[in-house]
């Protein structure tokens, strides 16, 4: 079967129940998140094994995203916790000020997720991998996590990285020094136009494209949103357009699309379909709270795609 692995904080996730302002809200539902647990969660739904590497408090929270994690089937054995440190939390800000759109507020500096270091890194069980994924967030919210990504990525048979640059984290300067090192490590970059405009000072696919692929980049999946999702792979271009529904939250639905694109690529199906299903996934995923609860497994993905030719 294949294997991935991942390298991240997963957090708590306290969802608005209303939209508007978070200090007008009064209820909030609890959603354990965080970028690689999503792509995970994608993964393993997708038929793929899925091991994360992540540290959590000795708390509540932890324990709560250790059992959720495990519930979904992500192997959790290289999940430590960590006897003093909290578990991350995040709140979301969901329609306000731009409707649709929603907004993280972090309380996550000093977290256990943010101490992540090298010497948690299994090399052992990055070699074994066939992918090994990351993102810009890991590599924001600690120097040490940052060390950790990096070793994993260097031991790696194959990578992925989802830019994935939260200016609340680190600054563009520092989001672009860092990328722009890291990237050349990286088989298969996930980004968007903000980051690639950040790192590179490009925004059109062809152009993200031709910048990356200078870097040693062989797969650039370029998400530009309901206007559609840009694959280059192999010498060849694809496309696959978004679709318009109700959005709820749209937190998590980069990572549900590149854990369903990358997996599926993984087992070896078609980009055309890869990438259908990876769209049908993220589309899923702004239809509700929560990052991954409803990230569809492939059959569902079938009908999805049925119902909206
Ligand atoms: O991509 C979704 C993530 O942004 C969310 O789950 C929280 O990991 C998170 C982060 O750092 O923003």
């Amino acid at each position: 079967m294949v294997k991935i692995v991942a390298i991240g904080e997963p957090m708590i996730e306290l969802n608005a129940m209303t939209v508007g302002k978070l200090r007008d809200v009064t209820y909030f539902e609890k959603h354990v998140a965080g970028a690689e647990l999503n792509f995970c969660i994608a993964a393993k739904v997708n038929g793929v094994d899925c091991s994360l590497i992540a540290k959590v408090g000795d708390d509540e929270f932890g324990y709560n995203v250790i059992e959720y994690a495990r519930g979904k089937g992500v192997d959790t054995s290289m999940v430590k916790v960590d006897p003093k440190l909290p578990t991350a939390v995040f709140f979301i800000q969901r329609g306000y000020p731009v409707p649709m759109r929603s907004i993280s507020f972090y309380y996550r500096k000093g977290s256990a997720g943010s101490s992540l270091s090298p010497s948690d890194i299994d090399v052992s069980k990055i070699r074994e991998a066939d992918l090994v994924h990351t993102t810009g967030i890991t590599l924001a919210i600690s120097d040490s996590a940052k060390e950790a990504a990096m070793e994993g990525l260097r031991n790696s048979r194959k990578s992925s990285l989802d830019t994935n640059i939260r200016l609340k984290l680190w600054s563009p300067e520092k989001a672009r020094e860092t990328l722009l090192k890291v990237i050349p490590e990286v088989d298969i970059l996930v980004t968007d136009p903000d980051d690639a405009r950040i790192i590179g000072n490009v925004s059109e696919p062809d152009e993200a494209f031709s910048f990356f692929s200078k870097m040693g980049v062989s797969t650039l999946v370029y998400k530009t949103g309901i206007e559609g999702t840009y694959v280059y792979h192999e010498g060849e271009k694809f496309v696959q357009r978004g679709y318009h529904v109700q959005v709820e939250d749209p937190t998590g639905a980069g990572d549900s699309l590149s854990g369903t694109f990358i997996s599926l690529l993984l087992k070896r199906k078609s980009v055309d379909y890869a990438l259908s299903h990876a769209v049908a996934s993220a589309t899923l995923v702004v239809t509700t709270r929560g990052d991954n609860e409803i990230i569809p497994d492939e059959e569902s993905a079938e009908k999805f795609l049925k119902e909206f030719k």
